[in-house]
């Protein structure tokens, strides 16, 4: 009983501590300095404060099990270190029935917590819009990115009014500095977008470091990944995935722009005859072994 209502003491001064540590921290702080959180507080999708949650809260309950273990170790080390005149090693075999079963029970305790959080917000980022406002096919190729707009975006798929663009790998200067435009994907802020990802190559990873998620481009699998863009901003994105001697210059950029905003580049790339289905243009495997293709290499007759 006494221990209990120490305990009960102790946790009033640690919460008030730690409530007014906390309110004076910043968007940055409060989401564990993971990027893409600024100071108006805004989150970049609608998902990055949930993941910046998760990431948050682990570390709180890691941490915490880090200061009991240390302390219980130092303890054991002052506590029962060995003394004048002791000799030869101590009893090297002892049962402690409630000490095993405390350290048994509370690891699968955390486990089991860390993963059905996990799985809970896995579970909500792999939700994929049914219908969404926009659904962009982004094609990774050795070493730069393609986006297209699909016009049928129930089934993200390109008619003859998709819009397209197709990038070129950044070029830099002699000290490393990046020259050329790279590849932007523009998407309407707080409207429903769905990403089809693909490859024309290789393995290649698509990651939008302020959106907290990445996911793998693959030739014969479509990938997906559904997510409402919050905060009007420009945003980097590169390749997670090491895809060959390029991948570092493999980057593009993303500009959540206002919806109207984003219907004029759509227009822009229409009149500039920017139209139609790009999947399949210059892909880099259509002489795949069993479909049909050509066995006759060309330039040797
Ligand atoms: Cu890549």
């Amino acid at each position: 009983m006494r221990v209990k209502r120490r305990l009960r003491l102790a946790v009033i001064p640690i919460g008030i501590a730690s409530a007014i540590a906390l309110a004076g921290c910043t968007p940055t702080e409060l989401n564990g300095f993971l990027p893409g959180f600024t100071d108006d507080g805004t989150q970049a999708t609608n998902h990055t404060e949930m993941v910046s949650g998760l990431w948050v809260n682990s570390w709180i309950v890691l941490l915490a099990v880090g200061v009991i273990t240390w302390a219980l170790m130092g303890w054991a080390a002052i506590a029962y270190r060995r003394r004048r005149g002791q000799r030869g090693l101590p009893v090297q075999l002892r049962y402690n029935m409630p000490v095993e079963i405390f350290y048994t029970v509370v690891p699968l305790i955390l486990v089991l917590g860390f993963f059905a959080f996990t799985a809970r917000d896995q579970a909500i980022l792999e939700t994929q819009y049914d219908n969404p406002d926009v659904c962009v096919t982004a094609i990774g190729k050795q070493w730069a990115w393609d986006f297209q707009y699909n016009d049928d975006t129930a089934d993200c798929q390109a008619g003859d009014d998709a819009v397209w663009t197709m990038g070129v790998q950044a070029q830099t200067d002699a000290k490393g500095d990046i020259t050329s435009e790279l590849p932007t994907l523009v998407l309407p802020v707080n409207e429903t977008v769905k990403l089809k990802l693909t490859s024309r190559d290789v393995i290649h990873s698509f990651w939008i470091i302020d959106f907290l998620y990445k996911k793998d481009m693959y030739i014969g699998k479509d990938n997906y990944w559904s997510f409402t863009p919050t905060r009007v901003g420009e945003y980097d994105g590169k390749c997670a995935e090491l895809c060959g001697q390029y991948h570092s210059m493999m980057l593009f950029k993303v500009k959540v722009v206002e919806p109207a905003e984003y219907q004029e580049y759509l227009a822009g790339l229409r009149a500039a005859g920017q139209t139609g289905d790009i999947n399949k243009a210059y892909d880099r495997l259509q002489n795949f072994p069993g479909t049909g293709a050509s066995t006759e290499a060309e330039g040797e007759h």
